[in-house]
């Protein structure tokens, strides 16, 4: 297949929240820099469902969402380096170039090489999608689009990992278990003995709760106005947990009585504005530190009293967790390999590409935390 059109099946999103299709897709050779992988497994992350929705700016249609993935490399383009057919990859939507300047400046995961490209659905060479459909042209996503059986991404955003890790399960290292983790270890820098507290308690939420947990926590709040999340919560490391709609004063002043004065940490693992402003405010007076990791649809805004920054609380967020993709992906697979990180305990369901749009439906249900497509 090395050098040829591969066709194969492949979700397609043709307008927001119409059903995806599955098609016969055409998938181009990779070109220079390039790498085309052979999905074995995809899950969905809830920012897949904010991009199918059309409140995405950078969501264009149609296109192939789906960006918590992993697989085998398939063939690579001219140039290409560090993987080669058989190697077992994640595709990374942030990539990691090692050579510009966010790159170099060791102070953020974020990497400039292609981000022009995969913010518009296309590849960075010639400005062009590897996707169609008979003939018409079908944008990418994330500069991953894992709803497919193989898809062609740059070389700076595939990560090697061990090929004894089970690609069903370590595909979920692709997105929200590291962004939760590195939200706290990354971001934050929580340390042992600190107070933390989680609004949202999701997969990214639970993620977040098992980082603080390891970093040596002591009280660790879920917030959530699904009561049913605590049962599950707990063995993700949550100690305590309130649910905003049993209380009548704003949320951000009972966990700051809970506290004596405010948590130390808070997360926000849902992509409401007005929770980002209540886990703001939540915070202890000189340094709670309050890191947004939800994504908020365009046109939405957040705020706060200035004075409440003035008076030592600061505001942060993050992308991936921070973490440098291809150089920890990597090692977050070794971690989860030793049993240091849990992984499985975040998949309630299994289904194949051809349910995707089920998968979508159990997305929005309490019950579900990660499903697993199997391509
Ligand atoms: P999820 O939908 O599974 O979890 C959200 C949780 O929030 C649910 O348990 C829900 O009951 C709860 N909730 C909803 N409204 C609430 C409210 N007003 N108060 C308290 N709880 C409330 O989502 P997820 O997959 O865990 O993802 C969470 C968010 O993180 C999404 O916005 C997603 O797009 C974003 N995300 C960001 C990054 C990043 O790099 N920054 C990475 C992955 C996901
Ligand atoms: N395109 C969206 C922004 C989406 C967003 O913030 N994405 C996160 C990852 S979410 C993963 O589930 C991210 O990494 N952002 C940094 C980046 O470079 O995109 C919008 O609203 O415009
Ligand atoms: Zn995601």
């Amino acid at each position: 297949t090395q050098g040829q059109i591969i066709t194969c099946k492949a979700a397609v999103a043709y307008e927001p929240n119409k059903p995806l299709v599955i098609e016969d897709v055409q998938v181009a050779p990779p070109q220079a820099g390039e790498v085309r992988i052979k999905i074995l497994y995809t899950a969905l992350c809830h920012t897949d469902a904010y991009t199918w929705s059309g409140k995405d700016p950078e969501g264009l249609f149609p296109c192939i969402l789906g960006h918590e993935a992993a697989g085998v490399v398939e063939s690579v383009g001219e140039g290409v380096t560090e993987v080669q057919p058989g190697d077992h990859v994640i595709p990374c939507y942030q990539a990691e170039c090692r050579e510009c300047k966010f790159c170099k400046s060791g102070k953020t995961n974020l990497c400039g090489k292609v981000r022009s490209a995969t913010g518009v659905g296309i590849m960075m060479n010639d400005r062009k999608s590897r996707f169609s459909v008979n003939g018409k042209p079908i944008y990418h996503f994330m500069g991953t689009s894992t709803f497919s059986q193989y898809t062609v991404v740059h070389d700076v955003s595939v990560a090697k990992i061990d090929p004894q890790a089970p690609l069903d399960k370590v595909c979920l290292l692709g997105c929200g278990v590291p962004t939760g983790l590195g939200a706290v270890w990354n971001t934050a820098k929580v340390e042992p003995g600190s107070n933390v507290a989680i609004f949202g308690l999701g997969t990214v939420g639970l993620a977040v709760a098992e980082g603080a947990k390891t970093a040596g926590a002591s009280r660790i709040i879920g917030i959530d106005i699904d009561s049913k999340k605590y049962e599950t919560a707990k063995k993700f490391g949550v100690n305590e947990f309130v649910n905003p709609k049993e209380h009548d004063k704003p949320i951000q002043e009972v966990i700051v009585d809970l506290t004596d004065g405010g948590v130390d940490y808070s997360f926000e693992c849902i992509g409401n504005v007005s929770v980002m402003r209540a886990a703001l405010e939540c915070c202890h007076k000189g340094w709670g530190t309050s890191v947004i990791v939800g994504v908020a649809a365009s046109g939405q805004e957040i705020s706060t009293r200035p004075f409440q920054l003035v008076t030592g609380r600061v505001w942060k967020g993050t992308a991936f967790g921070g973490f440098k993709s291809r150089t920890q992906v990597p090692w977050l697979v070794e971690k989860y390999m030793r049993k240091e990180i849990k992984v499985d305990e975040y998949i309630t369901h299994n289904l194949s590409l051809g349910e995707i749009n089920k998968a979508f439906d159990l997305l929005h249900e309490g019950t579900c935390l990660r499903c697993v497509l199997d391509t």
